[in-house]
């Protein structure tokens, strides 16, 4: 009888603790951010909940590639788990994404806090909610919508859509490079002082 009892109650503990483990590991699993293709164009959009900072940067050289054809494009996350398109990219995880060359670059930053270091080709930014700091295109002619929040948007080629134009951007603390680049349109009394 005591025995039986003993039994009812491992197999009880044994259920309880698969119930634990189905629930909690599709959770992880669907908190990755993503990389993914539309035809030529690339798409990098973040997990909610998570505060990212890729930077994107190309590589020339096929030994920085992997099994990517040279020049190929690397993503760095420091704070993401990203997911990719095996077809066109390699590592990801916790690790650098390399990807196939892409036309363009649409990256949606989500929620949170975020940071954005863009590549010398052309992006579209939505940097979501939160206070975003620095949204950086780079190069390239690119497109950086903050979103709402007090954001620092950069880049000296940059068409801010009317929305992000509208909104009040702060510039907290901007180092020496984010000061040269937001100066590089003079203003009149700068040229009369030249001249
Ligand atoms: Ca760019």
């Amino acid at each position: 009888m005591l025995r039986t009892r003993s039994r009812s109650r491992f197999r009880t503990s044994v259920a309880l603790l698969a119930v634990a483990v189905a629930v909690l590991v599709p959770a992880a699993a669907a908190s990755a951010s993503q990389v993914s293709y539309n035809g030529s164009v690339l798409t990098y959009t973040a997990a909610s909940g998570e505060s990212n900072g890729p930077i994107v940067t190309t590589n020339p050289y096929q030994l920085l590639c992997g099994s990517v054809p040279a020049p190929c494009l690397s993503i760095f996350d420091p704070y993401a788990t990203i997911s990719v398109p095996a077809d066109k990219c390699t590592g990801g995880g916790t690790g650098d994404v390399l990807c196939q060359m892409p036309s363009s670059i649409v990256a949606n930053l989500g929620d949170r806090d975020d940071a954005y270091y863009g590549w010398s080709g052309d992006e579209t930014i939505d940097a979501g909610t939160g206070n975003d700091n620095p949204i950086d295109g780079g190069g390239g002619n690119d497109h950086l919508n903050g979103g709402p929040g007090s954001d620092n948007l950069v880049g000296p080629e940059t068409t801010r859509s009317a929305a992000a134009r509208a909104m009040t951007i702060s510039r907290g603390s901007p180092t020496r490079r984010t000061r040269t680049r937001w100066a590089a349109t003079p203003t009149a009394a700068a040229a009369g002082a030249t001249g």
